[in-house]
């Protein structure tokens, strides 16, 4: 340990002065609305609609519960093909549905799923792709909805790393049949837990914000086993005020990541993703490759190292969700069905990034990287 430094976590979550939520709080008090699509529900539905560039967006208490519903909403049954390169709730929610979970490989710039190995996976039970935009980096939305539409699959994307992402100035929530977010703590945008469901029409919001409120339609009708996942007003208005702060939060992002590629740029054996032309990003994380036979040590190495100096770097998404017990004995999930995730899972880390990192503390990320010690 280097007592001389303070720690430095993967991330830190930003925070709007607390004089200004204290206000929100205090309306909060007045009214004595908690829950159940308050008045701050409301606006934050609608602001962060118009924010995002999207039609019709539904808020949830956390990015899993919205995954769960979003399989519930399009009556998704059989199989679904997805990525076994994310966080394990991607999965998860396939399971919590009773639905098979099969998994396909990934493509080796972005580590999205690739569109070939999802097309090589399909069988007759097949009904739905579940594709994540990892580190919010856009997948290949046209060849997925050329292929959804080829084989009349519902495409759900996993959009919980995307806040902001656009491709060529649309949201990338605009793809596919529906996406989701998630608004927790470590995300690029916060509301403490949160999440939500994006989708294109009226009567499927109408389904979803159903779904999430039991399966009430009004106050003694039932119309759908639904669950609660609703979003409180302390999250809502949580939201309001973070909505104030994330143009700067994400333009504090992505000044990180240029200084990371540019410190970083000249270590043989450790690869940085650059951006993607056309693609606005919110660099919610910055994940790097280490190569041991060019860099010298492994990646838990280099984990380990940055550790002895109270640098806590992550590895996600490590190990891929196919290797965890519930899902390894799945045909899909078999030693050597998924080469290109194996390899990226061994290699990945992700350094600290969040807007309040000061420059010294980069300067010593990258300056331990550079002296491999
Ligand atoms: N789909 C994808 C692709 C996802 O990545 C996620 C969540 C989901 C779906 C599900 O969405 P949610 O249901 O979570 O809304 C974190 C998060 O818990 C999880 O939300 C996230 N993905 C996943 C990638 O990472 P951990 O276990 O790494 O978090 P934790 O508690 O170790 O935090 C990491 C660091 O962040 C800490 O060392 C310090 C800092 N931190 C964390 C928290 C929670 C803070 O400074 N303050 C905090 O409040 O899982």
């Amino acid at each position: 340990m280097d007592p001389l430094h303070k720690p430095i976590y993967v991330t830190r979550p930003v925070l709007p002065p607390l004089e200004e939520f204290t206000e929100y709080l205090k309306k909060i008090w007045d009214n004595k609305i908690l829950t159940n699509q308050g008045p701050f529900h409301i606006q934050f539905e609608t602001e962060l609609a118009a924010y995002l560039g999207v039609k019709h967006l539904s808020l949830f208490t956390n990015g899993t519960l919205a995954l769960v519903t979003a399989l519930q909403t399009l009556r998704i049954t059989g199989e679904v093909i997805t990525t076994p390169y994310s966080f394990v709730a991607t999965t998860h929610s396939i399971w919590w549905n009773n639905i098979k979970p099969v998994f396909a490989d990934i493509e080796p710039e972005y580590f999205n799923l690739d569109p070939d190995r999802v097309e090589a996976a399909i069988t007759p039970h097949t009904t739905a792709i579940m594709p994540v935009h990892v580190y919010g980096n856009p997948c290949n939305v046209e060849r997925f909805q050329n292929i959804a539409d080829n084989y009349g699959l519902k495409l759900i994307y996993d959009a919980a790393h995307a806040f902001g992402v656009k491709i060529n100035g649309n949201s990338i929530l605009n793809f596919g049949d529906l996406s989701v977010m998630s608004f927790h703590a470590t995300k690029a945008f916060n509301t403490f837990e949160g999440g939500a469901i994006i989708c294109h029409d009226e009567a499927t919001k109408k389904r979803i914000d159903n779904l999430k409120n039991f399966g009430f339609v009004n106050e003694t009708t039932v119309v759908i086993p639904g669950i609660n996942a609703k979003m409180t007003e302390f999250q809502a208005a949580m939201g309001l005020l973070q909505l104030k702060y994330v143009d700067e939060a994400i333009k504090d992002r992505k000044e990180i990541a240029q200084t990371y590629r540019e410190g970083l740029r000249n270590i043989p054996g450790i690869r940085c993703l650059e951006d993607v032309k056309g693609v606005e990003h919110c660099n919610s994380y910055f994940p790097v490759l280490i190569d041991k036979d060019k860099y010298g040590i492994t990646r838990d190495q280099v984990y380990d190292l940055l550790q002895k100096h109270n640098i806590y770097g992550r590895r996600y998404f490590y190990p891929l969700i196919s290797q965890f017990p519930t899902y390894r004995g799945l045909e899909s999930a078999l030693p050597g069905k998924l080469p290109v995730a194996e390899r990226v899972t061994e290699q990945i880390l992700c350094l600290p990034i969040y807007p309040t990192l000061q420059i010294e503390a980069i300067d010593r990320v990258i300056s331990v990287l550079n002296r491999g010690e």
